[in-house]
Order: C-alpha cells, then structure tokens, then sequence
C-alpha cells in the first residue's frame, strides 16, 4: 500500500491530490465511521501554501526519445533510427503493445559484439511502458540497438549527433 501511493503521488501533484486520496481510503473504512470526511473538503490555507511551484523534479529532464511495438506489428520496433546529440543524458520510453516479450538494448558500437550501454527490462504488452536513462557516447556515430529476445528481428541504430 506505501509503495502504491509513492507512486501516484509524484512531483507536481497537489496536497490537495493526497488529501483527496486520503479522504477516499478514509471513506473505505467503515470502521472510522463518515464524519472525519468533511475536513478533507476543505481547502486549507496551510495546504496550499505547500503546493509545489510546478517544476518537475528528480525526473529526466533531457531528451525522451519514444519507441515502439505495437499490436499489429508485434515482431518489431516503431523506429529503426533513433536520434539524440552526443554526451546528452537521454531517457529512451519503450513501450511494448503486443502480446510478447521484447527490451532495447543499447551498444557501444555499430554490432551487439560492442560493449553495453543501457537497456530496459524485457516486458511482455500491451501497455508495458519500460524507461532507461543513460548519457550518449561522446563520439557522434551510429550506435547498434536490438531486442535482447528478438535480436535478428529487431534492430536499428541511435544516431548519435
Ligand atoms: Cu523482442
């Protein structure tokens, strides 16, 4: 249950989210009885004056370079090319919509003989939604990427600019 409510309760969101969230796990208790959820539909000053300024925060903040598989074409990546500039902090988003396992994964190098630089975990869709964050290579180039469970039918490269 903690673990849960970290979740939701990311940078950016109002107090008043959590009091929401509170006042409604509140209301599922029947043994508190109702009459504690009239505070939680009050604004309180104090609450407010907490509120973030908006900014995100602990988050990637470069470039977010979006990727791929979708349903109909579930043995491949949206992308064969990717773009990025060179000794940037990039997050790559993956998402896998079919019904198999797949990751990306990045290498040093124009083949999957180069060394590692970064991949996500393998997860199996719809809707799976993997992140990795990593710095690009300093040299512009192309750089190998691959499916590590499918890594003759998915592949492309990372322009590195
Ligand atoms: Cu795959």
């Amino acid at each position: 249950m903690g673990d849960q409510l970290g979740r939701w309760l990311l940078p950016g969101m109002g107090p008043l989210l959590a009091l929401a969230l509170a006042g409604g796990i509140a209301c599922g208790d029947a043994d508190d009885g109702a009459i504690g959820t009239i505070e939680f539909r009050t604004p309180t000053p104090g609450a407010e004056a907490t509120t973030p300024a908006g900014s995100p925060n602990g988050e990637a903040t470069g470039p977010v370079l979006e990727i791929e598989t979708t349903e109909d074409d579930p043995l491949a990546f949206s992308e064969d090319e990717l773009r990025a500039p060179a000794a940037t902090e990039i997050t790559v988003e993956y998402t896998n919509n079919s019904p198999i396992p797949h990751n990306i994964h990045f290498f040093e190098g124009s083949n999957a003989r180069a060394p590692s630089i970064a991949m996500t975990d393998i997860a199996t869709g719809p809707n799976a939604i993997e992140r990795v964050t990593f710095t690009t290579p300093d040299t512009p180039g192309s750089y190998f990427f691959h499916c590590d469970v499918h890594p003759v039918q998915m592949q492309g490269d990372l322009v590195v600019e």
